[in-house]
């Protein structure tokens, strides 16, 4: 079954996260779907793309597939990981890619729309970044995405309470573009992404290239960066993350000790 629909209408390429069974949940699979949409589209040198799910989702996506997050004594969010491979091709996409949302976002997937170059959203629209809910080390290229597009105040905030930001905050914190009505959004994305494409693809592309040099350039010595590591490895090695998957597959709130 197709996890991601892969379509271009009137020269925009359209990708709808189709797993609403799963709540759209960044399985392995559909990740992998996502950036070999995004090579189709590159190939037909498609100058903008719409990222969105079925039409009025109550979720939009429930983030990573926690079935598939590994138990223990792995990085979850290893750097070849398909989720972390997808949000790369999205940001080396010669054209922006605009997030499409209705409905809740979780997780991975609210990285997902801050990895978007542009989101649009309606008043249905929540995001919650939710790793301190399983005792998981998030990953420092997923942290400076949100420390690039809201700061580091709101970002810690979301962080730390990994409570869902509803779409007004959203909109003044700057995860969102526009706020449209639900009965306006498909209309007012299609036109954004219209008036994207009438311009020039190459300096559009090229300009879009310079920003993902620029916000990346962020000198770290290799002792920072190996001490990143070693957080990040007390973290997943912890009885937290133990703890804190198992609460999930259990269905039930989990109990952190901090070690
Ligand atoms: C697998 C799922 C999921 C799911 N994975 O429907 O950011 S980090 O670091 O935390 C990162 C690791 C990450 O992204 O972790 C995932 C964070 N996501 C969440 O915390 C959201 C977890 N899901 C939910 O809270 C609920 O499912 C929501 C509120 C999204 C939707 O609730 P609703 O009552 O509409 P169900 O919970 O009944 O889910 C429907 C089916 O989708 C599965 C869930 O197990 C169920 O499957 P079955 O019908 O087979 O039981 N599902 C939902 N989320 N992230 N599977
Ligand atoms: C030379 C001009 C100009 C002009 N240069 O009056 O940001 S980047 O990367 O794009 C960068 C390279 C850059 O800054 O590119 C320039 C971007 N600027 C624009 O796109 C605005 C171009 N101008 C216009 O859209 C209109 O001129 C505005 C809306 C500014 C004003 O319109 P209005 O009808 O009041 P005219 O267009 O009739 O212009 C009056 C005179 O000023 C000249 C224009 O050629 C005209 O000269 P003549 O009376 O000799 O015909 N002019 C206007 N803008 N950027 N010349």
């Amino acid at each position: 079954m197709d996890l991601i629909l892969e379509e271009i209408i009137d020269g925009i390429g359209v990708l709808t996260l189709n797993n609403p069974a799963k709540r759209n949940a960044l399985s392995l699979d559909l990740c992998a779907e996502m950036a070999d949409a995004l090579d189709h589209f590159k190939k037909k040198r498609v100058p903008v793309v719409i990222l969105r799910a079925q039409k009025n989702a109550k979720v939009w996506s429930a983030g990573h597939d926690i079935t598939q997050l590994p138990k223990v004594h792995h990085d979850p969010l290893a750097y070849d990981s398909p989720m972390e491979i997808a949000f790369r091709r999205i940001q080396g996409y010669p054209g922006p890619v605009i997030a499409m949302i209705q409905g809740s976002v979780w997780g991975g997937a609210t990285d997902l729309t801050v990895t978007c170059d542009l989101a649009v959203g309606d008043e249905t629209s929540t995001f919650a970044i939710t790793p301190v809910k399983m005792g998981l080390p998030y990953n420092a290229s997923g942290i400076m995405h949100f420390i690039n597009r809201v700061g580091s105040n709101i970002a810690k905030e979301m962080f730390f309470t990994a409570e869902p930001v509803k779409a007004i905050r959203a909109y003044h914190f700057g995860i969102l573009n526009n706020l449209v009505k639900s009965s306006e959004i498909e209309e007012f994305t299609f036109d954004l992404a219209r008036k994207i494409a009438a311009n020039s693809p190459l300096a559009v592309s090229v300009i879009k290239e310079q920003f993902r040099i620029l916000s990346e350039a962020h000198p770290i010595s290799p002792e920072s960066f190996e001490r990143i590591q070693a957080l990040r490895r007390k973290v997943y090695n912890s009885g937290d993350y133990k703890e804190g998957i198992k609460a999930f597959m259990e269905k039930r709130k989990p109990q952190f000790k901090g070690k």
